[in-house]
């Protein structure tokens, strides 16, 4: 079981990276980088919950009411979607932001903090998959912020996984958002059975619940906030799909680590290896990666 003190002791990067026993007494590594942006990410589910930098303030959504409890995810930050997106044979979204994962390995690189942590398949998790992995995710803070996810079949069979950054950026007001890069592009509408739709405006307004998976998206998506005067530029590898999810003040009352009128406050927009699941044979590996930048507009 690692201990902040012990962490602390191992890494020793000083103010860069620090260990705490954070919400529900469940560690966490607070990063800060040379230039000032700070996050944070929880060994729980390597759970990356606040990003932030000194000319953009917070860009990621958390809960209030999220809870910090192990077995259980939390609602907000970047949700680590892996081996199942969605509902399945798994628990939906899978159980490794569930599952708690240990930090690996830490260091400076020029003005970037760059922290590593780990998780192998384990007798609880071949109760659910029954697959030997191990999977290293990797959070660069520094301009931006990078979150990579390398996937390892450790075993002697092949399996096939899907993965997502399930990533709720904070915005002022989700009626003064807009997201660039989806336009021409073909969804599944999760809102009417997964029928197919093409994606017609440019940019993309979100004015009720939006439920879609936008399969070979452009790698390179914006979102525009009005409100707060700033944008999130996002480039992925290794991440063909795209989400783009709110639930709005209806479904909204079905999540009780949502408070009322909390999806007003963010819009999911998700990096997601979903249409074409990999296919990873023994001994092989699969790295995808999605890098934001926040800028003042
Ligand atoms: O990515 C969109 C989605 O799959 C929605 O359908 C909704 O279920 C959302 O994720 C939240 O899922 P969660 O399991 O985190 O409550």
């Amino acid at each position: 079981m690692q201990t902040p003190d012990a962490l602390s002791e191992k890494f020793h990067l000083g103010d860069n990276l620090r260990f705490e026993q954070g919400n529900g007494g469940l560690l966490k590594a607070m990063l800060r980088s040379a230039g000032g942006a700070t996050a944070e990410i929880y060994a729980h589910g390597a759970h990356v919950t606040s990003w932030a930098t000194p000319s953009t303030g917070e860009l990621l959504y958390l809960s209030p009411s999220a809870v910090f409890a192990p077995g259980k995810s939390i609602r907000g930050g970047i949700p680590l979607v892996f081996p199942q997106f969605g509902p399945g044979a798994l628990p939906s979204h899978g159980f490794a932001r569930s599952s708690v994962w240990s930090f690996d390995s830490a260091r400076k690189d020029g003005a970037n903090v760059i922290v590593s942590l780990t998780l192998e398949s384990s007798a609880e998790t071949r109760k659910l998959w029954d697959h030997e992995f191990r999977a290293t995710y990797t959070v660069t803070l520094g301009a931006s912020l990078s979150a990579s996810l390398r996937v390892e079949n450790s075993g002697v069979t092949a399996f096939s996984f899907q993965s997502a950054l399930h990533t709720y950026f904070r915005v002022g007001d989700i009626g003064q958002v807009a997201v660039r890069g989806l336009q021409g592009g073909l969804y599944l509408d999760n809102l009417t059975g997964r029928q197919v739709g093409i994606e017609s405006t440019q940019p993309l307004a979100v004015k009720s619940e939006i439920d879609r998976v936008y399969l070979r998206s452009p790698q390179k998506l914006e979102i525009t906030d009005e409100k707060l005067h700033r944008s999130i530029r996002i480039e992925t590898s290794g991440f063909p799909d795209a989400v783009v999810w709110n639930p709005w003040s209806e479904k909204e009352k079905g999540f009780s680590d949502l408070p009322a009128g909390g999806h007003r406050e963010f819009i999911c927009v998700e990096s997601a290896l979903f249409g074409a699941p990999v296919r990873l044979p023994s001994g092989e590996s699969h790295t995808s990666m999605m890098t934001a930048i926040a800028v003042r507009s």
